[in-house]
């Protein structure tokens, strides 16, 4: 299958600046490069933009006119993009996600076919409008697709994605809003301590088995502060006892294993605030492990 890559230079999503410089800095550390080297086709459609917008002043909420022109352009890149392949966005702070994960809703709509949602995140971005503290809506795409609350302005979701279809693997910073209403719901959370206790593979094996009995397509969405800031440091929101780059790449090996990811975001990413960078070459080696990097081939595992 081919492999779509997006520039989703998203920077609306809180205050801090610097991930619109995210798609330049993958590019600039060989991503397409690395995923031809597996064998794949590789087409990169450039940097999407947003529709026009005029911004409104909010009394709460961070730049909401132009997450909401990101969303409907993204909700349309991401449709076009799993038509024709298997589109990677290019971050872009995590606002992107309400345009791509909402295209991948219609696209799987279209195709009568369940989506299923991982969210790899220390943060659970389980927020609505209402509930946020920061106004910042890179913390909201999980509450806006599985339509926890009203995102005024923002496309409608026809659909809200099931609760059941998602797994939130990392968790180690969850808002005492979203902690109280996480806690009522059917989304599997997994957090830090879950990982020291169980390993990683276990729920993440778990949630695999469900994706592949629903035959259900897969959106991942990869947020840098996942991994532990020692090994990530180029992004605004570390949070330290994070994924270590061995457990991200099992992650990623058993994604690829399982052949059922249909989609994928790289977010948070911010150069502006890498060493040589070094995260942003992290986060090109995790995305080959999802596509097919190996040491060794190892007998495939049926999910
Ligand atoms: C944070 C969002 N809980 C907020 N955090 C981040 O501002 O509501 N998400 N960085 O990945
Ligand atoms: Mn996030
Ligand atoms: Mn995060
Ligand atoms: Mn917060």
């Amino acid at each position: 299958k081919t492999c779509i890559l997006i520039g989703a230079p998203v920077d609306s999503g809180k205050r801090r600046a610097g991930c619109l410089m995210g798609p330049d800095a993958y590019r600039t550390a060989g991503l397409g490069r690395a995923i031809m080297d597996l064998g794949h086709g590789v087409e990169d459609r450039g940097n999407v933009a947003p529709r026009p917008y005029t911004e409104r002043s909010d009394p709460k909420l961070h730049a909401p006119e132009e997450t909401i022109a990101w969303t409907e352009s993204l909700a349309e890149a991401a449709e076009a993009g799993l038509r024709d392949g298997l589109p990677i966005f290019m971050g872009g702070d995590h606002a992107l996600s309400l345009g791509t994960v909402l295209g991948a809703m219609r696209h799987a709509e279209a195709e009568s076919r369940p989506l299923f949602v991982l969210w790899l995140d220390a943060h659970s971005d389980y927020h609505t409008p209402e509930t946020t503290d920061s106004g910042n809506l890179h913390g909201t795409p999980l509450g806006y697709v599985t339509a926890r609350g009203d995102f005024p302005g923002f496309p409608p979701v026809a659909t809200p994605l099931p609760q059941e279809n998602i797994a939130i693997i990392g968790l180690r910073s969850v808002d005492p809003a979203e902690r109280s209403a996480l806690q009522q719901t059917r989304i599997q959370r997994v957090d830090m301590r879950d990982i020291d206790e169980n390993g990683i593979a276990r729920p993440l094996g778990a949630f695999l088995e469900r994706v592949a009995a629903a035959g259900g397509m897969l959106h991942v969405s990869l947020d840098v502060d996942f991994l532990d800031p020692a090994v990530a440091p180029a992004v605004g929101t570390t949070v330290p006892g994070g994924a270590t780059i061995r457990e991200a790449h099992l992650v990623m090996e058993m994604l690829h294993d399982s052949g059922l990811m249909t989609s994928l975001d790289l977010v948070e990413l911010n150069p502006f605030l890498d060493e040589r960078g070094r995260t942003a070459q992290v986060m090109v080696d995790l995305a080959a492990s999802a596509l097919g990097r190996r040491v060794f081939d190892r007998p495939t595992r049926a999910y």
